[in-house]
């Protein structure tokens, strides 16, 4: 009998039949993190999709530092992949191997605003400098040491890209240097980050698994990466996590950041206060009182809302807020008015739409709301799914269509913003606070970046 010759299972096969796909990645905001969902990231959330596709669990694993990553990737029982926003270089050719690319990256000097600005590399001299150990910004600062000596720099395992853009923000550094990705997803927490120059060539992140001669994952994984390209799901996924800036343009990316220190503290304890009142997430909250008066208790708006919440005055009424200008109140009033509005929801809508219903007619009202849903089924749309009735809000302002509606005509197009902007807003503090603890005590300043704790090293940082 042949039986002894019985080829040994490729890397793939052995995926499938284990039923499970071990990836390894780096725990911060641009890789993997736990939001108020559990689990997410962007690698995440890229690589889950891939587990799904084969059919097998995800098993998430977190390195300390890229060089740990590179070692665990190599090992007999380790990892087989490796996603942690990793941009080949020649060095690491020698131990991995790399997928065609899928996200493209500017590595960026980063200075503070206010501070002289390094223009070019001979700019850097003189200065204090920190990158990531082992990353390719060391490997390239190396590099430019041999042409300008006087260059110094320090390099860190105990620190993640969050820890160098704070350091800068806060002035313990002078510079650090990251990628552009990683710069646009924390731009929203950090005011007072800039950047300086372009430093290198962009450079694209691949994923990858160990060196060696079996193909099997790596054209599996090529497949998939352009599988999603083609389809749209990783510019979807770009968009979510680094179009902050892109959404809320360079000015409302450092005008929240902003906010976020110097307004929101004042509030927060209210917001979680009527938030555990209501049982709803206390950062929807917050960021409905963004997206309605950046955060100020003394605002009327053209057509006579008023308040922190922007509450109506038939709202206000109905809530018992009997002064709209009183932001305690205020808040108060709007979560209930939330949830009201929540609650009167038709049954079939489910969450997360419902909560995208609920935010739409907490603006527009729920009849208007209700138009748009009658419009959607007539069109063969979905009336219980917020992407498709979002298309139907704006007919409201045009009388070929309101005309036929119950309610009538409704500025459509707010709630479709109103929403858009929230959801933007409601993503970013979920990154950067924490979710509201049980018995807690409601506390002032809460704010937190993924991954960091402000007052301890960052070696105790839980792991998140
Ligand atoms: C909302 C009310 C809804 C009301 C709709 O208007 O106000 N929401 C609140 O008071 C919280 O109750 O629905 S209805 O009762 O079914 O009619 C429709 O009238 C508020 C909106 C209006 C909007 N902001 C909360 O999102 C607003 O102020 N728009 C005008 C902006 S500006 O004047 O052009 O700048």
């Amino acid at each position: 009998m042949l039986g002894a010759c019985v080829e040994k299972p490729s890397t793939l096969e052995r995926i499938k039949e284990d039923g499970v796909l071990r990836v390894i990645t780096r725990n911060s905001p641009a890789t993997y993190f736990q939001d108020r969902n559990g689990e997410t990231g962007f690698e995440y959330e890229l690589v889950k999709r891939f587990a799904d596709d084969l059919g097998v669990k995800l098993q998430i694993e977190t390195a300390d530092n890229l060089d740990d990553i590179f070692s665990q990737l190599g090992q007999p029982n380790g990892p087989v992949l490796a996603a942690a926003g990793l941009v080949s270089s020649e060095q690491r050719k020698n131990q991995a191997r790399f997928s065609h690319p899928y996200l493209e990256v500017t590595p960026q000097v980063i200075y503070r605003n206010g501070k002289t600005r390094p223009t070019n590399a001979a700019g850097l001299v003189g200065k204090r400098i920190l990158v990531l150990k082992g990353s390719s910004h060391a490997e390239q600062l190396a590099e430019l040491k041999k042409q300008y000596p006087g260059l110094e720099y320090e390099e860190s395992d105990q620190v993640e890209v969050v820890d160098l853009l704070r350091m800068v923000d806060e002035g313990q550094i002078d510079l650090t240097r990251v990628d552009s990705n990683e710069l646009a997803m924390n731009q929203v927490y950090f005011p007072n980050v800039r950047v300086a120059f372009d430093l290198g060539d962009t450079r694209d992140q691949r994923w990858a698994v160990a060196a060696g001669e079996d193909n099997s994952l790596l054209n599996e994984i090529n497949a998939f990466l352009d599988k999603v390209q083609k389809n749209g799901t990783l510019q979807r996924l770009k968009d979510r996590y680094y179009g902050h800036v892109d959404v809320l343009g360079y000015v409302g990316a450092y005008t929240f950041a902003q906010h976020l220190q110097e307004r929101l503290p004042r509030f927060e304890k209210h917001f979680r206060a009527s938030a555990k009142q209501e049982q709803v997430d206390w950062r929807l909250l917050a960021a409905i009182g963004y997206q309605e008066s950046l955060w100020q208790a003394e605002v009327t708006s053209k057509t006579g809302v008023r308040g922190l919440m922007m509450l109506t005055q038939r709202t206000a009424q109905a809530m018992g807020v009997s002064n709209r200008l009183d932001p305690v109140q205020s808040i108060r009033g709007g979560a209930k008015y939330f949830m009201h509005v929540k609650e009167e929801l038709d049954d079939s809508i489910k969450e997360p739409d419902r909560t995208w219903f609920a935010l739409a007619a907490y603006n527009v009202g729920g009849g208007h709301l209700d138009d748009a849903r009658k419009m959607a089924q007539r069109e063969g749309l979905n009336p219980n799914k917020w992407l498709d009735v979002k298309k139907m809000l704006p007919r409201l302002s045009q009388k070929k269509y309101y005309s036929k509606t119950k309610y009538g005509y409704a500025r459509g197009g707010e709630p479709v913003h109103f929403v858009a902007n929230i959801r933007r807003y409601y993503d970013i503090l979920t990154w950067v606070t924490q979710p509201q603890l049980e018995g807690s005590q409601v506390a002032e300043g809460n704010l937190h970046v993924p991954g960091v704790n402000k007052d301890k090293p960052a070696e105790q940082s839980p792991q998140l």
